[in-house]
């Protein structure tokens, strides 16, 4: 058994849950926020068994596109990071996921 912790865009949050749902899988989504550009991102939880997490990955993959976004001007203890008249942008997602190994799962 695997948890996966899978951090994704907000505009793919509702889509690739539904996919991830439609095919069997649990999901838990927590709104979080991304400690680089501060703005809100979706981090799903997912207990599967671990011959599953191939399917899985291939739909995070699916779903979840990569986007170009602005970096912030400064960061987060407010120093100029860069020359403020030059925009630079970073490559976020598609998903950024963890798997871990599940000590014991139940329902009670
Ligand atoms: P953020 O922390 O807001 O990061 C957004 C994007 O900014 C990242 O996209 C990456 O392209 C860039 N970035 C993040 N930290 C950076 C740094 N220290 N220096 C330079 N560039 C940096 P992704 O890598 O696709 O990450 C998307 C979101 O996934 C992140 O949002 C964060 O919430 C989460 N994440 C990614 N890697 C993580 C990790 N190793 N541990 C925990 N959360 C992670």
């Amino acid at each position: 058994m695997k948890l996966v912790l899978a951090i994704v865009n907000n505009d793919d949050s509702a889509i690739v849950t539904s996919a991830l749902t439609k095919e069997g899988f649990f999901v838990t989504r927590l709104s979080t926020t991304g400690g680089f550009l501060m703005v809100g991102n979706t981090t799903l939880l997912i207990g599967t068994e671990d011959e599953r997490i191939s399917a899985l990955k291939e739909l995070l993959g699916q779903y979840c596109a990569t986007r170009t976004k602005p970096m912030p001007s400064t960061d987060a203890f407010g120093r100029i990071s860069g020359p403020q008249n030059t925009q630079k942008n970073v490559t976020v997602g598609g998903a950024t996921y963890f798997v871990l190994e599940v000590g014991e799962y139940g329902k009670l």
